[in-house]
């Protein structure tokens, strides 16, 4: 099928920006976040550790989890193997859409399609239930039961959310807000211009275009937004990304700590080892270390770990085989809220907060 380019228009939207106030600290005392995670888990490390950080944050209520991208039954069995060692396994995971829009939503062939850490869970043996339910029928539900408050952190292509879109759009509607992980990778301050497209993006540009025509707050974490957040000093960051293009390469949990997880002995960290192991091994392009891109959604709703500005995206939706174009333009008055980078001093702190969670005893299990 021929794609149109496709240049979208724009749509004033009011969502306050976030302070730098109180880093992690904005909420309520008692008042959870509720959240959905929609997810390309158990491709890239980040998405796992970051739903991980999540489920053991006394900070978020995680009202389900949703895959998206390819094989999205694997994905669906690693993270329901997550949610039960986290304690967690009421949490609803559904599957969602495997092929991007508007292509039909045909099974993928035999094989792993992507997934490097199906290994932590080959069958359905021993794992809570699936949702019966589709990815975005089961979010245009939550939407339904919690109208206004229910974050959707996107942290993988955008399909899942686009076809929710058009199929709940009433439903979507009542969402609070979709914080997006990627859409750029440009590091630095971010200025008007054509932009360098993030992956999530380039596998559903059309999903993206739906969004920006869609009238629920857009919230952009770039892919760079943490790229300060991890073991290495700012001077090796900013020297890493000049020459090394992939934002993933750049920072993250540093060795040592890859080596406390290692050695903590909790079901909970030797499944994070497990899963870094799978991903290192079976990921021709993994880093040295397990890298935090995703991270940026959850800081977002957090609150307090990073400056927003508001502006217009433009996208192009190109034939098959070549990339998107995407252009930002900075605008007061524009319909996304756009995340700058997290500051080295943050980033560290922020890094700090995500391993202790995950070097936490399952906070559900704390409960009993
Ligand atoms: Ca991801």
């Amino acid at each position: 099928m021929k794609y149109r380019r496709l240049a979208v228009c724009c749509l004033v939207l009011s969502l306050g920006l976030t302070s730098l106030a109180k880093p992690g600290y904005c909420q309520t005392v008692g008042e959870k976040i509720r959240v959905i995670i929609d997810t390309d888990i158990a491709e890239d490390i980040d998405d796992l550790l970051v739903t991980a950080f999540a489920l053991n944050s006394q900070e978020f209520e995680v009202l389900a989890i949703t895959t998206v991208d390819g094989n999205v039954e694997a994905r669906s069995r690693v993270t329901r193997q997550l949610t039960k060692t986290f304690g967690r396994p009421e949490v609803p995971v559904a599957s969602g859409y495997v092929w991007s829009m508007p292509l039909a939503d045909t099974p993928i062939p035999e094989g792993m399609y992507g997934v490097t850490q199906g290994e932590l869970a080959t069958t359905e043996e021993g794992l809570p239930p699936a949702s019966l339910l589709k990815a975005d029928e089961l979010i245009a539900r939550l939407a339904e039961k919690y109208p206004g408050e229910i974050y959707l952190l996107v942290l993988g292509s955008y399909a899942n959310i686009g076809q929710l879109l058009v199929r709940y759009p009433e439903s979507a509607a009542k969402l609070k807000a979709i914080v997006t992980s990627g859409v750029f990778m440009n590091p630095g301050p971010l200025t008007s211009g054509e932009k360098t497209p993030d992956w999530n993006f380039r596998y559903d540009p059309l999903a993206a275009a739906v969004i920006m025509r869609s009238q629920i707050p857009w919230v952009i974490t770039p892919s760079t937004t943490t790229r300060y957040v991890g073991g290495k000093s700012k001077e090796e960051v900013d020297r890493l990304i000049r020459t090394d293009s992939n934002p993933h390469h750049v920072s993250g949990v540093p060795l040592e700590d890859v080596d406390r997880i290692r050695a903590t002995g909790l079901a909970t960290t030797e499944l994070l080892t497990k899963a870094i192991d799978l991903w290192k091994k079976n990921k021709p392009d993994a880093s040295d270390h397990p890298h935090l891109a995703d991270l940026s959604a959850f800081a977002y709703v957090l609150g307090g770990w990073m400056t927003t500005f508001r502006g217009n995206v433009y996208f192009t939706v190109p034939p098959s085989g070549v990339l998107p174009g995407v252009r930002l333009e900075v605008d007061p008055e524009g319909r996304a809220l756009i995340a700058n980078e997290i500051s080295p001093e943050l980033g560290s702190k922020l890094y700090k907060l995500f391993l202790d969670r995950l070097l936490s005893p399952p906070i559900a299990e704390n409960k009993q």
